[in-house]
């Protein structure tokens, strides 16, 4: 040993890593950082209706003054938004099933429908929808997405299915994509497609030729990705308990990570707009983060309610909130307000939530102190055998 170990020594050394864990455990070192975020929800998020009849709400979009919501064994929901408070139901469709997801193209919704698989609606008398196709293989659909004549389902371990809608009443397979992952979620952007593969990561596939897929890339580090979003030059994922990632993609097509935000709760759905990330916790959280610097995601805004989360979707001055078991709920967003309080943090700086990985810069700081302590009796003694010399 370079150092004599006294009793005094031992004493110093113990408090100051006891010292050095006591601090790890209030920020950081593998557990999720104490959200110094201040504000109050009310600032950014006003709740301005609610809904709840049955059903599990899973998923809902907006097509012209209508609320579309994916409303599991209650099948698809649709709500008059135009008007203030409460939406107010004007329709309903079931057959069986269990609705996930639903897209609208014109006049015709898409729905995925769990064990019934695609079903394509023509919702052009919203007080009588009628079934007019469907595309059922006897495996379970989780998602659905469109792109010209083509929708692309997700069917969790069954894989991607592309199937041709161009005659709605006959909907056909013409191609599938299979990696013995779970494919819960897809995103089309420009010629490719993102699909989340939960505990897989994602993977991006060029669809340019349909019937000729290229997986181009992959990204996967633990967490299990829900929902995938995209910008010009990033890729944002709603990581499970790894919170949101936000990816980078190079000019040479490789994804880099260049930023998390830790959430408290697993995360569940991502969407961005005008640089703000909407993000949506499964115990209760909705939140806005500022992208102004991607590479360090803040929060500037955040609802909280206590019940599940499933998804959300954003829509003018709306956030409209899929409650599982608790129906719907519908939040006043206030985005220039969000915007501006984007540029106040500038100013002042803010620390978002953010978890410290593997040793801390408190860690160093503790090791350092310890390593100075020893060096410190080494030296000592180095001087007093010169003293003597
Ligand atoms: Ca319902
Ligand atoms: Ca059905
Ligand atoms: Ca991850």
């Amino acid at each position: 040993m370079f150092f004599h170990l006294n009793k005094k020594r031992i004493v110093c050394i113990i408090a100051t890593i006891l010292l050095v864990l006591y601090l790890n455990s209030q920020i950081g070192f593998g557990s999720t950082r104490i959200s110094e975020y201040s504000g109050n929800s009310e600032d950014y998020f006003e709740k301005s209706g609610s809904f709840y009849d049955g059903g599990i709400a899973k998923a809902l979009t907006v097509f012209e003054s209508n609320l579309f919501v994916a409303d599991g064994d209650d099948g698809i929901e649709i709500f008059d938004i135009s008007l203030s408070g409460d939406p107010l139901l004007i329709s309903k469709f079931y057959d069986g099933g269990k609705a996930e997801n639903i897209k609208i193209r014109g006049d015709i919704a898409y729905v995925a429908d769990g064990i019934d698989g695609l079903e394509i609606l023509n919702i052009s008398n919203i007080n009588n929808i009628v079934e007019i196709g469907q595309f059922s293989n006897g495996e379970k659909t989780y998602d659905v997405e469109i792109s010209r004549d083509l929708a692309f389902i997700s069917q969790g371990f069954s894989g991607l299915r592309i199937i041709n809608i161009s005659d709605p009443t006959n909907p056909t397979q013409i191609n599938s994509y299979m990696d013995d992952t779970k494919i819960l979620h897809a995103r089309i952007f420009e010629n490719c497609m993102i699909l989340s593969e939960n505990a897989d990561g994602i993977v991006i596939i060029d669809i340019q030729d349909p019937l000729n897929l290229i997986p181009l890339v992959s990204f996967s580090d633990g967490g299990k990705a829900k929902k995938v979003w995209n910008s010009d030059k990033f890729i944002f994922v709603a990581d499970g308990k790894d919170g949101l990632e936000i990816l980078n993609r190079t000019q040479s097509g490789e994804l880099t990570k260049i930023s998390q935000f830790y959430t408290e709760f697993l995360c569940v759905d991502i969407q961005v707009i005008n640089n703000i990330a909407f993000i949506s916790e499964v115990d209760g959280i909705f939140s806005a983060l500022d992208l102004q610097n991607p590479s360090y995601p803040k929060k500037i805004g955040e609802y909280r309610n206590n019940l599940k989360i499933k998804s959300h979707y954003i829509y003018g001055d709306f956030a409209y909130l899929a409650m599982k078991e608790n129906g719907i709920v519908i939040l006043k967003v206030d985005i220039p307000k969000l915007q501006a309080r984007n540029d106040i943090d500038d100013k002042i700086g803010t620390t978002p939530y953010r978890k410290i990985s593997g040793f801390s810069t408190l860690s160093l700081i503790g090791l350092s102190f310890v390593i100075i302590i020893t060096k410190k009796s080494h030296l000592k003694k180095h001087l007093m055998c010169m003293k003597q010399k």
